[in-house]
């Protein structure tokens, strides 16, 4: 059968709403994309645990440690689930790593930013895991399913990291004067840097045409940011906070509240590398892998030496 042909049949399927599987044919584009994104989506998993995981042992009671630190090991599951299903399309961990920590593959821009309060934990939880939530209930449906099937599990997970956040929050917001400055200064400090991880906005997303077209995306940049926006201006009500935007407001006629202009710069400037915390991140994720060459050269050793019983055995 000619390429033509094979890519039609896939693009009928998709268009059938039938999951794409490891083994079926597949576009070397789609395949590509997806552990682009796939990677992606996992290197954000795991550089993730390094804002929260530096509080761990600062939280104020018990309780908020415990919740905190199985926030932080989820992250580092979702990380897992997702690093295996990149897998399932043909590219090894080692060489997705490889590529995390030379600087070569992207992650999401907010792990940039520092966590520097308490308060940041409940911002971080009710702003970014919210603003991960959206993207990921889309995702899914997408269309490659060991993507789609390892979101279901991860999503059931950040709404309740979303849920934390916003507790941290509400405490913080019915305390103190000092409490609630704190609360008002982390959503200041966190609110722009959400809204940039939906990515560039449509007219400037290189890939998201084809994407959508091959469903492993859903819905727009935009769509999503506008959906993100709507719900937490209306959650903020909740909180007696309000969000560092003069523009936002209700627009009675879209039926969504309109906001103010992106720093697009400070995006680009975040994603190519030169963010308040890029180094810093990617030197923390080289020094884990190298504390952790043991495990694998041990595992590796294990493995070897199971293989030689197993042939013995058989022989
Ligand atoms: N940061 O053409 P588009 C989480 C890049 S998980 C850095 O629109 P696309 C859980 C993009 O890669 C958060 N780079 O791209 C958690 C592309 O460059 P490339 C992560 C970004 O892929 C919570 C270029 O810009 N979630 O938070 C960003 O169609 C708390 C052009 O952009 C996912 O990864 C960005 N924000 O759409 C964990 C979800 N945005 O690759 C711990 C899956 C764009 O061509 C603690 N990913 N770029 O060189 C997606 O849905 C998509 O990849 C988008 C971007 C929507 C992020």
């Amino acid at each position: 059968m000619s390429i033509t042909n094979l890519e039609q049949l896939f693009q009928d399927k998709i268009d059938a709403e039938t999951k794409i599987e490891p083994r079926d044919w597949m576009p070397d584009a789609y395949r590509k994309t997806n552990i682009r994104q796939i990677s992606q989506h996992a290197h954000s998993e795991v550089v993730g645990m390094l804002p929260e995981g530096n509080w761990i042992s600062r939280a104020p009671t018990l309780k908020r440690k415990a919740i905190l630190l199985a926030k932080v090991q989820d992250e580092g599951g979702h990380g897992l689930y997702l690093y295996s299903a990149a897998e399932t399309l043909g590219m090894s961990r080692d060489e997705m790593i490889a590529d995390l920590l030379s600087g070569k593959a992207k992650y999401s821009s907010i792990f940039n930013y520092p966590a520097i309060t308490w308060a940041d934990m409940g911002a971080i939880g009710w702003l970014v895991d919210g603003a991960a939530i959206l993207n990921q209930v889309m995702l899914c449906r997408t269309s490659y399913g060991p993507y789609a099937r390892a979101m279901v599990r991860i999503c059931k997970e950040e709404s309740f990291h979303q849920r934390q956040g916003f507790d941290i929050l509400l405490s913080l917001s019915r305390g103190t004067d000092e409490q609630k400055a704190m609360c008002q200064d982390s959503i200041n400090r966190w609110w722009w840097p959400s809204l940039m991880m939906f990515g560039p906005k449509d007219s400037e997303s290189t890939n998201s045409d084809q994407s959508m077209k091959w469903k492993i995306k859903r819905k727009t940049n935009d769509e999503l940011r506008q959906q993100f926006v709507d719900m937490i201006a209306e959650q903020i009500k909740t909180l007696g906070m309000r969000l560092p935007d003069d523009q936002l407001k209700w627009n009675e006629n879209r039926k969504h509240y309109d906001y103010g202009e992106i720093n697009w710069e400070e995006f680009w400037n975040v994603v190519k590398g030169n963010g308040p915390c890029n180094k810093q991140r990617l030197e923390a994720r080289r020094k884990a892998h190298n504390d952790g060459a043991w495990v694998r050269e041990a595992a590796k050793v294990h493995a070897e030496k199971k293989a030689a019983r197993e042939k013995q055995a058989a022989a």
